[in-house]
This record gives C-alpha cells, structure tokens and sequence, in this order.
C-alpha cells in the first residue's frame, strides 16, 4: 500500500525487499570508515528494525544497509524514507547525500545520480543513544528505541519541475470550496500552466505565475460530500504539469471548538479512544498492513472514534486508513518527559521545531488528524521553558491554523500554558500510581482526582476550554486473573477502565478521553523496567499480540451502548 500523495507520472520504484547488512557494533565510528572496505555479511528485511531480530535482539551500535539500484545517469532523484531510528546517514555510490536525526519522521533527499546506470546505496544506521546526534530520543524514554527502517522507502526519478505537494484548506462546506497550495521544486519556470481534476471529472487546465515555489487557487469540489468520522467521504485532486502528476488525497471538514465541545463540520463530538504506540514483539515499530488493519478493527470495535498516536509522528499509511475509516486522530511530536534542562538546549529545540514543522507538512491534508501535538509530558510547569512551549504552538499555528493545538501535561497543577493552547490534555493515573499505597483498590481516587482538576480549572477561567484526559491506565498482566482483583491483575485494569469511561461519558465538560493505552509495547530493558514487569508497558487492553485482556469488553460496553452527556 503506498500512502498518498501519489505520482502517477514518475518513475519511481519501492526500495523494500532484502537488503545486504552488517552490523558493526558498539564501537564503530563512521567518521573513519571506509565503506569501500566493508564487508556484508548478512541479509535484511528494509522496512525492518536489526535489534528485533533474533541475532540482533537488543544490541545497539552502527549498522550499514546496502542495495543496489538502476537509475539513469545525470538525474535530480528523490530518495523518500518514511521514518527511521535512531540516526542515520544516506550514501550513494558513497558520497553522503543526506543525515537523517528525527527518529520516526518522514523525510526526503534529493540528489543527483551522477553518470552510469548501476548505482549503491548505502544508508548507515546508529541505534545508540546519544544526545548531540538524537536530542529527540533519550535512554529514559517510556518506549524501546529501535534501530532500522520503522517505514518503507521509494526512489524517485524527477523531472526538471516537480510537484512537491498540494495542500488542500476547505474553504466552506456549503459550497465544496477549497484553497489549493501548490509547491513545485526544482527548475521552476516564472509561470506554470497546469490541470487540476477532482476525483474522476474532466481536468481544468490553468496558467499562474509562480511565487516563491507556491501557486494558490481557489476552487470548488463538483459533486462534493463533506468528510465525518460517522461518513467519511474522501475526495482526489491531482495536479499535472508537462512531465509530473501528483495526487492528493482530502477530506471537506472543519475543526473548532464550542466552549468545551470539540466541533467537526460545526457538530459537538466527544471525543473516546486510545493512546497507540506502533510496536510489535516481531516487528518492534514496523507495521505490517495486516497487523495495521488488524489494530483498526479493533479500534472500530470498541467503538472508538479516536486515536492518540504516542508519542511520534505516525505511519502516514494508517493516517490514511483513518482518513477511510472516520478515526480522529491526534498526532504529536516525539518527546517525553523531558527535562527543561534538555528542553532548552539548541539542539533539542532545533529538532523538536524541525519535526513538529515536517510532521504537519506531511500529514496536513488528512482529515482524521484534527490536534496537534508535542512534548508528550514536557516541563510545562516551569517558566523556564516558556521559550520553546510559547514557539512550538506559534510555529503550529503558523504552519497550519485549520486544526487545534494541544499538549499532554501531567502538571494538573501549576501548568504554565493551558492558557495558550486550544485542548487542555491531562495524563493521569490516580487510582493506578495511587496517593495512598496501601490501598489494595484505590478505585475511588480516580473521580475526585478528576473533579477536583476540574474545578482547577474552573478556578484559573478555563471552565469552558476544551479538556482532554490524554492518559489514563493500569497494568494488567494478559492472563493473570486474580481473586483479591489486585494490582496487574486483568480484573483491577478492567474496573479502573470501566470507571473511568463511566466518568467520562457522565460528563459534558470532558471532551474527550484517550486511555492509556491501545496494547502492550516494549520499553527499557534495564533496570528502569522495575515497575514494567516482562520490560513491558501492560497497560494495554490488547497484549503485544492483541489478544484482548478482560478490561476489553468494558471499555467496548462503555462506548458502544452507554450514551454521553
Ligand atoms: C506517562 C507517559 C506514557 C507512559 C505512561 C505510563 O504518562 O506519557 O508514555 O509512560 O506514563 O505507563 O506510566
């Protein structure tokens, strides 16, 4: 399955398949390699992660990945690699054309092919952490970093003048008009002449001049039918010039919100999901399609209608499925629990800016992504870190001011910028990390804690802003049933997220709930993982293997038959 957007007029090619491999270990340096002088000793799977596999299981160091290519000599190419980790440095025919430090992002080189047709490439892969190299990654982090391709690859043959992308803004509903952003790259002439066609309909031919690589216009969508989680319509539009074609995939919606209600197309809807991490035993963060499907069915069965996609940008192909699907999704830059000290160094703040600003170019026009977010867990609470919070949310709005803009604190006291922002999102575990430990069910923590937060907020004038619980869990070991219904047994995580779906559903000023979370996933595998029995995060109410849990049929009651205020 390839994500949109498609290029239908372009060689181009999937570099997924086997590639040659060698791993090189804890104490290679790539600054005094040869890499004429390596030997490949192994085969691997791209998209796949090394340190999942059974001879690379947990080992972390520099790995080299190699493929041979046709291309046609003297080329502008596009390598597009759909995400990595942690770090990792591109070469063809061994010259470096580009460095890849945002662990999970979506990113592009462009290069040329030099003379010849057979070409190698070579993409070194560093799964080490390392805080100059990787600022958005850290050992202490709550999910397993993994080495290697999380996502797929494709190399692009450009012509002169490419299209790089159309970004389409709904104009109004009652009409079907939209905005089109064309960004063209490349050799661009002053001014284009170009086809627009919606769907399937005849194409519309246009001449505009270029400015600054953007041409804008302003159109309407023939027989259009507007984008919902309850009907889903989507739409096409493809852009065509003498030698590129692009097309866009969009949904006519809009997101606002109405006191505490989170609107689409102007209708109140409450919004009950999950936090999902992307993480498999076998696979660790790559996504097979039938395991991505399978994850999506049971969403749907639970009668979600909401995902939070922790703690990174996501697969831009269940972006996609969502889009088909009516799932809002919330999408967040990759941080957690970060320290203001890191925060503030240049280089984190240099590549949580970067990410967040890539994230929304590459997901800006699906319409199941309705929040932004970033800095899961963040120092919100300390004005020292106003700097980079007051940035990261004008920088969202800048780039894209049509979805809402949110962060999950954990502060319930005492954050500095629900102020600033348009969804208040709380993690919070009372009843799980409870405030009196030798409670054997400290059940009945988890309603104050939440009313009390509540009129907190009620108190600072942010009574009618939309608020979110953007976390909430417990940890319950997949077949452990337990008659004291303690502590990681299934019985305990099912009452905590019954209670908590009740809560929520009872309440008109809660707009939303994301439980914490979708399945079981991998994490530290030191002693950080004391309090993550098997070094796994079992909160989930699926396992690692999706076998649902007991607290499954809950939640699935909750949302499905228990009607919201
Ligand atoms: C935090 C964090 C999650 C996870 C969770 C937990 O709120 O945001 O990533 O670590 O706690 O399981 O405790």
């Amino acid at each position: 399955m390839n994500a949109y957007p498609l290029f239908s007029k372009r060689i181009w090619r999937s570099l997924d398949g086997i590639w040659d491999f060698v791993f090189l270990g804890e104490q290679a340096d790539l600054t005094t390699l040869d890499l004429k002088t390596v030997g490949f000793d192994d085969l691997l799977s791209v998209p796949g992660v090394f340190d999942v596999t059974p001879k690379y299981a947990g080992r972390r160091g520099l790995a080299l990945y190699r493929l041979r290519v046709e291309a046609p000599p003297a080329r502008r190419l596009k390598l597009r690699l759909g995400g990595i980790g942690l770090w990792a440095r591109a070469y063809w025919d061994g010259q470096p054309i580009g460095t890849l430090d945002l662990p999970y992002s979506g990113e592009e080189l462009v290069f040329a092919s030099g003379p010849g047709i057979e070409h190698t490439l070579v993409i070194a892969i560093d799964n080490r952490f390392n805080v100059q190299r990787t600022p958005l990654f850290s050992q202490f982090y709550d999910f397993y970093a993994y080495g290697g391709f999380y996502r797929g690859l494709e190399l692009h043959e450009l012509p002169d003048c490419s299209l790089e992308r159309v970004r389409v803004t709904t104009r109004d509903l009652a009409t079907g008009g939209v905005s089109l952003d064309i960004e063209v790259s490349g050799e661009v002439p002053p001014h284009l002449d170009f086809s627009v066609a919606f769907d399937r309909q005849a194409a519309m031919r246009f001449s505009r001049p270029v400015i600054d690589r953007h041409i804008r216009l302003d159109l309407a969508v023939p027989d259009f039918k507007c984008w919902s989680p309850e009907t889903p319509h989507l739409h096409t539009v493809t852009v065509g010039l003498a030698n590129d074609a692009i097309t866009e995939r969009f949904g006519l919606r809009t997101v606002s919100v109405d006191g505490p209600h989170i609107c689409i197309n102007g209708k109140h809807h409450k919004l009950l999901g999950y936090c999902r991490h992307e993480a498999h035993p076998e696979f660790g963060p790559v996504q097979p399609l039938p395991l991505l499907i399978e994850d999506l069915q049971y969403l749907k069965d639970l009668g979600c209608n909401f995902v939070r996609g922790c703690h990174y940008p996501q697969d831009q192909r269940f972006l996609d499925l969502c889009d088909q699907l009516g799932l809002l999704v919330w999408e967040e830059s990759l941080g957690w629990g970060n320290s203001v000290e890191q925060a503030n160094t240049p280089a984190f703040r240099d590549a949580q800016e970067r990410q967040t600003r890539r994230m929304i170019h590459n997901s800006i026009n699906h319409p199941c992504v309705i929040l932004w977010g970033f800095m899961n867990e963040g120092p919100s609470a300390q004005p020292e870190a106003a700097g980079l919070y007051d940035s990261l949310i004008s920088l969202i709005r800048t780039e894209d001011p049509t979805r809402l803009v949110t962060y999950a604190s954990f502060h319930s006291q005492g954050d500095l910028h629900f102020g600033k922002v348009d969804v208040i999102s709380l993690n919070a575990y009372p009843g799980w990390y409870a405030m009196d430990r030798e409670k054997v069910r400290p059940l009945d923590e988890v309603r104050p804690h939440f009313d009390d937060f509540i009129r907190q907020l009620e108190a600072r004038g942010y009574g009618s802003k939309p608020f979110i619980i953007s976390e909430f869990g417990a940890g319950a070991i997949w077949g452990w049933r337990d008659r004291f219904r303690a502590h990681w047994s299934e019985e305990y995580q099912a009452e905590m997220l019954d209670t908590i779906c009740r809560y929520v559903l009872e309440r008109p000023r809660v707009s939303g709930l994301a439980l914490w979370h979708f399945a079981d996933a991998r994490t530290y595998t030191s002693a950080l993982a004391l309090v993550r029995p098997r070094t796994i995060n079992d909160k989930g109410t699926l396992d690692e293997y999706r076998r649902p849990k007991l607290a499954y049929d809950y939640v699935r009651r909750a949302f499905r038959i228990i009607p919201s205020a």
